[in-house]
């Protein structure tokens, strides 16, 4: 028999989101560039549907501002499993709003996900959630300590920028990188599948110059392009000359270091 699931089974929590992306954080204006809205413009529907994160959400672009830097997806987790994902845009100063502009980005929490049977989603306690924050091609952070809803009125501040022990740790280095006095994801992650590197088996440079419309030509340079590949989200493709992708990830990110390993740690 099918179970009867009550509305208040899945509430909806608000979040308020500071977060700062490497790939374009300039710390002389303490703002992002937005170079990729700016010259190859962002995809009408949230970009997070596809391999590794399968988010099926629905939402679709429906304001016009400049100062938008990229899609986002946050999540909510619980006990391990996931409870709730919502896709948000990030803007130049730190904030991530809903697609109307919205500073607050509700995520319904203990939505049924896949495997998961709904006699074990029961509501827990408001204090357990864990905040994951994730962008295409940074490695994604989690929050430290468990977000409790109830303190907020069900709309918790969350600001990731201002130091790195707001976020989880398990490595012997910060989850997030430290530009100027202020904490980004960090960049890099190519292919997405939450390591930064470049040598070794699945390394990102090669899933860079390996980019089929790259061809392997070192001069290749490929305009309004909207791919993981853009390490520096400027809407080129390049791996030689000036702001090079190549340079991006193996110099500011790696710092020089071929044998450096960057890992998601959630
Ligand atoms: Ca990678
Ligand atoms: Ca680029």
């Amino acid at each position: 028999m099918e179970q009867s699931i009550n509305a208040q089974q899945y509430p909806t929590v608000g979040i308020r989101l500071k977060v700062f992306l490497q790939a374009c954080y300039n710390p002389a204006t303490h703002k992002m560039h937005t170079e990729l809205h700016n010259n190859a413009g962002l995809p009408a529907k949230q970009p997070y549907s596809g391999s590794p994160w399968f988010y099926n959400g629905s939402e679709v672009l429906d304001l016009n501002d400049p100062e938008i830097v990229d899609w986002m997806l946050v999540e909510l987790y619980a006990g391990g499993f996931l409870r709730g994902q919502a896709a948000g845009l990030l803007r130049s100063d730190g904030n991530l709003v809903n697609t109307g502009g919205n500073p607050v980005v509700h995520i319904v929490v203990d939505k049924e996900v896949a495997n998961t049977a709904v006699s074990d989603l029961n509501p827990l306690p408001p204090d357990t959630y864990y905040l994951v924050v994730r962008h295409r091609n940074h490695l994604p952070v989690r929050t430290k300590y468990p977000i409790k809803f109830a303190d907020y009125q069900g709309e918790a501040v969350v600001n990731l920028s201002f130091d790195a022990g707001n976020c989880f740790s398990n490595q012997d280095y910060t989850s997030t990188v430290q530009i100027g006095s202020t904490w980004c994801l960090r960049a890099g992650d190519v292919n997405s599948d939450g390591q930064v590197k470049v040598n070794g088996a699945n390394n990102d440079q090669n899933a860079l110059v390996n980019d089929p419309a790259l061809n392997g030509l070192l001069s290749s340079v490929l305009q309004d392009q909207y791919k993981t590949q853009d390490v520096n989200m400027d809407g080129l493709l390049k791996q030689s000359g000036p702001k090079n992708d190549l340079d991006f990830l193996a110099n500011k990110v790696l710092g020089g270091s071929l044998s450096m390993v960057y890992k998601a740690q959630l």
